[in-house]
């Protein structure tokens, strides 16, 4: 058994979600807060047998979308805010993912 934790935007969680249960995944769902942007996305947390795995991410691929989004360097670097006020494009998302070996799963 795997467990995928995929962190995506929350744009995307609601139907991510819906995708995952009607697909017949088993998956939970916790609002986090990126360290970068310091924006709320979601993590979701899925338990899945090995051979379910790529089918997993292929949901996940398909419902989490790559979008631009502009952050001015003073809001990471408020010591610059003079030289730097210009704001740069971040590309977040679709998803970042990390599949992780699972010792022993329980459920009572
Ligand atoms: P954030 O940390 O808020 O990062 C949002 C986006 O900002 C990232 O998108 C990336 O394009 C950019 N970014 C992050 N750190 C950067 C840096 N030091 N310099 C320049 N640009 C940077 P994604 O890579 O798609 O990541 C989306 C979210 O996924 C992240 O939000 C974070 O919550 C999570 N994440 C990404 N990589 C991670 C990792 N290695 N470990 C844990 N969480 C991760």
């Amino acid at each position: 058994m795997k467990l995928i934790l995929a962190i995506v935007q929350d744009k995307d969680s609601q139907q991510l979600q819906s995708k995952l249960v009607k697909a017949g995944f088993r998956a939970t769902q916790l609002p986090s807060t990126g360290g970068f942007l310091k924006a709320g996305n979601c993590t979701f947390i899925i338990g899945v047998e090995d051979e379910k795995v790529d089918g997993a991410l292929e949901i996940i691929k398909k419902n989490c979308h790559t979008r631009s989004q502009y952050v001015t360097p003073t809001f990471l670097m408020p010591e610059a805010a003079s030289s730097l006020a210009e704001p740069i494009e971040v590309q977040v998302g679709g998803a970042t993912c990390f599949i992780l070996p699972v010792d022993k799963f329980v459920r009572f």
